[in-house]
């Protein structure tokens, strides 16, 4: 390919709607090439091109500034051609200066030199070929501060102790995934962290660098590659999340069931093979737990960080959720609610204790004889299980329900200016329809209406039991 631009009669094409811009590159061209020089000029990039197409310049120079022509297109529709025609991009300077972008089939000695007749000064920008070993050069360089970051985060991170004790079987391929991950996050941040403070500190703006950067339209490269990759890492992880998944699921042929309810806001564990019901969570080391979760009201979240499998509580008897735990450390853990469940939500907390088999079997035992003989000790237990506790106190403390201490055989003024003495029937009727008996200075419709269903007579009669037993 002929590179020159012919001596004599050069066809020159100049693109810009701006006049001035025109005024001063014909003026230019004609100092260089004398008045045999035969300059048109366009103002759109439409014109441009047809002018390109059938005029056939020898020289295209476009101005970079002016939106009227816009050298996107154009140069698209140049590079793709197979013309042979020269084309500057230029931009000029307040100060008279004139700024090259682009160039094609032109070198630097060759722009320098059609220029040398003006007073101009000229920079390029254009990154000449030898540049490209010396930008391996620093991508090899920044990958080794990649690596290096990479591994300092991740030490950081992996022993800054992120989760508590691992205390279950099913808690390991979930830590597994954790360590994972870490590593990923950790070489996506020094990715960032080392390209950006890489590029900020290398490639700053020296004084007096004061053209754009190297104008290009895309990089097919790169755009497939961030596509692969990150796409890769989508499915992969999936399908780990996946397998760990059905790892934290792996059934014993002989679990201990333990149901558990949770309401606004308490816990209550219930053991149908020793027909317990408590409000602390006891489990026997290395042996598996099936829970079976229900809630009463609201949807609540069963989480023991420690054991780190977490469950959705959902309302309704044919939306049980399971939950296997196989305790493997033993020590006393406490679950709370992971699902925003109302004002008390916060302190939706009970304990949850593993314990030897022994120890267990003895727990057993102890809750089955304060169970079976003391209607008060039972009445604490279903109270407590029941939640009563979160609005009630049984020590005076003032709390959203009237305290339970001395209440019974008080004498009360109801709304209505009735006054009764609280005996057996009154806290029968305030437990199973509340709304019947409000004592004044109390507000209705605040205790639950529910309890006549969903606790038992009996088990209401040791409520009012243990009230009793409060003077
Ligand atoms: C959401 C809060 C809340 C819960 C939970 C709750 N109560 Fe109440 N309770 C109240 C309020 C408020 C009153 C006073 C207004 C009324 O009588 O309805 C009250 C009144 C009572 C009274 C009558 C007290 C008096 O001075 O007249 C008894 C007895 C009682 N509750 C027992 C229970 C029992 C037993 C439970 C658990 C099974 C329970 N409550 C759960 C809020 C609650
Ligand atoms: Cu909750």
């Amino acid at each position: 390919m002929d590179n020159s631009i012919p001596v004599e009669n050069p066809k020159v094409l100049i693109a810009s709607a701006n006049p001035l811009f025109r005024k001063g590159l014909e003026n230019m061209v004609q100092e260089r090439y004398g008045q045999t020089a035969m300059i048109q000029s366009t103002q759109t990039t439409s014109e441009t091109l047809a002018v390109m197409e059938s005029w056939q310049p020898d020289l295209v120079i476009v101005d970079y500034d002016d939106k009227s022509v816009s050298r996107t297109e154009f140069l698209h529709q140049f590079v793709a051609g197979d013309s042979t025609m020269q084309v500057v991009l230029v931009s000029l300077q307040a100060s008279g200066g004139v700024v090259v972008y682009d160039r094609r089939t032109l070198t630097p000695a060759q722009v320098q030199d059609w220029f040398s007749t003006s007073s101009s000064s000229l920079q390029s920008s254009e990154t000449p070929i030898t540049k490209r070993s010396s930008s391996m050069k620093h991508y090899a360089f920044a990958g080794v501060l990649v690596l290096v970051l990479t591994f300092l985060v991740d030490l950081f991170l992996s022993t800054s102790r992120l989760l508590p004790v691992q205390a279950s079987l099913q808690a390991k391929p979930i830590d597994r995934l954790f360590d994972l991950e870490i590593i990923a996050i950790s070489f996506l941040f020094s990715l960032i962290m080392v390209f950006i403070g890489y590029s900020m500190i290398v490639f700053r703006r020296k004084p007096g660098q004061e053209e754009d950067g190297t104008y290009f339209k895309s990089n097919n490269r790169l755009e497939i590659i961030w596509t692969v990759i990150p796409l890769g890492a989508v499915i992969g992880l999936s399908y780990l999340g996946a397998v760990t998944l059905g790892e934290t699921r792996q059934a014993d042929p002989a679990p201990l069931e333990i149901k558990v309810v949770g309401g606004q806001w308490f816990w209550r564990f219930e053991y149908p093979e020793y027909g317990i019901v408590s409000d602390k969570m006891y489990m026997p080391v290395n042996r598996q737990a099936l829970l079976k979760l229900t809630s009463q009201d609201v949807i609540h979240s069963f989480w023991v960080p420690e054991f780190r499998v977490k469950q959705d509580l959902l309302p309704g008897e044919n939306l049980v959720r399971e939950l296997r735990i196989t305790p493997t450390l033993e020590g006393e853990y406490k679950v709370r609610c992971a699902e925003m469940c109302g004002t008390s939500h916060a302190y939706m907390e009970s304990p949850v204790i593993v314990v030897s088999q022994q120890e267990f079997d003895e727990w057993v035992k102890g809750e089955l004889a304060v169970m079976g003989t003391d209607p008060v000790a039972r009445g604490e237990r279903w109270a407590k299980n029941n939640g009563c506790q979160s609005c009630h106190s049984v020590d005076g403390t003032a709390s959203v329900g009237p305290t339970w201490q001395g209440l019974f055989g008080k004498t009360v003024t109801l709304l209505d200016g009735s006054t009764v003495t609280v005996d057996e029937a009154y806290l029968l009727t305030a437990i199973i329809n509340p709304n019947a008996q409000v004592a004044q200075g109390s507000t209705p419709n605040v205790m639950p209406q529910t309890y006549k269903d969903s606790i038992s007579e009996e088990q209401i009669s040791d409520i009012v039991e243990f009230i009793k037993s409060l003077q």
